[in-house]
């Protein structure tokens, strides 16, 4: 089969049963929570076990709070998020972002409600992915990330684009398009950021699974 746009991709991925752990129903693990704004800034250019690590280590030191990571020692951070990587930079714009949080929002669920893209975009450190990861992931906004592993695939599929903003579009479109079908799929009581949340976690599992030098296996996409 020939995937022609985003919902057929979805339907592919849907039959390949990637996401099975029932413990993290929006793939990221404890979605909506302030645990992804920290996972955001530290998954950047680093694998996701090292991440794990990372947020191990900041939960044994109770540091997993807004409030507290605004008032944490900058050396303990950087010890306690060293297994992420670039720890010294990570350490001090998790730092600041969050004191910037609380200067502006005054505490997270107030964040959660009213932060834009913009205001996250002038953040130090955060880019359009860590951007939109903090979005869909942490506040339940109606938005779809984009990665290297997404941009991988699409080019593998044979689709060219030229920015994130035009993937990010192509992803969308297609799913908002064919709301009738993606109800088949899901139910009437769905939450469109669930769906973008879960379509981004499928592309990220099937990528990592048939990568190889560089490339994305569709074979089995395109079964
Ligand atoms: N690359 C990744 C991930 N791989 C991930 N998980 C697995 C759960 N997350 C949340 C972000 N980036």
């Amino acid at each position: 089969m020939k995937i022609t746009d985003s919902f057929e991709l979805l339907k592919a991925l849907k039959k390949l049963e990637l996401l099975k752990n029932e413990r993290d129903p929006l793939w990221w693990p404890n979605s909506l929570s302030f645990e992804v704004v920290v996972g955001a800034i530290l998954t950047q250019q680093t694998k996701w076990q090292k991440v794990e690590k990372s947020l191990e280590n900041l939960k044994r030191e109770d540091l997993l709070t807004l409030e507290s990571l605004a008032k944490a020692d900058l050396k303990n951070l950087q010890s306690l998020i060293k297994p992420s990587g670039f720890y010294n930079t990570k350490a001090k714009r998790l730092k600041l972002l969050c004191m910037n949080i609380i200067k502006d929002f005054g505490c997270f669920e107030k964040f959660q409600t009213e932060v834009s893209r913009e205001w996250l975009l002038s953040q130090k450190g955060l880019g359009e992915e860590s951007s939109d990861a903090i979005l869909c992931y942490a506040c339940g906004k109606d938005v779809m990330v984009v990665d290297s592993y997404t941009k991988r695939l699409l080019e593998a599929l044979g689709f060219c684009f030229e920015s994130y903003s035009q993937i990010q579009e192509w992803l969308m479109d297609g799913i908002e398009r064919n709301l009738s079908g993606i109800s088949k799929l899901y139910g009437n009581d769905y939450k469109l950021f669930t769906i973008y949340s879960r379509f981004h976690g499928k592309i990220v599992e099937y990528a990592k699974v048939h990568i190889r030098a560089n490339k994305v296996n569709i074979e089995e996409l395109c079964l």
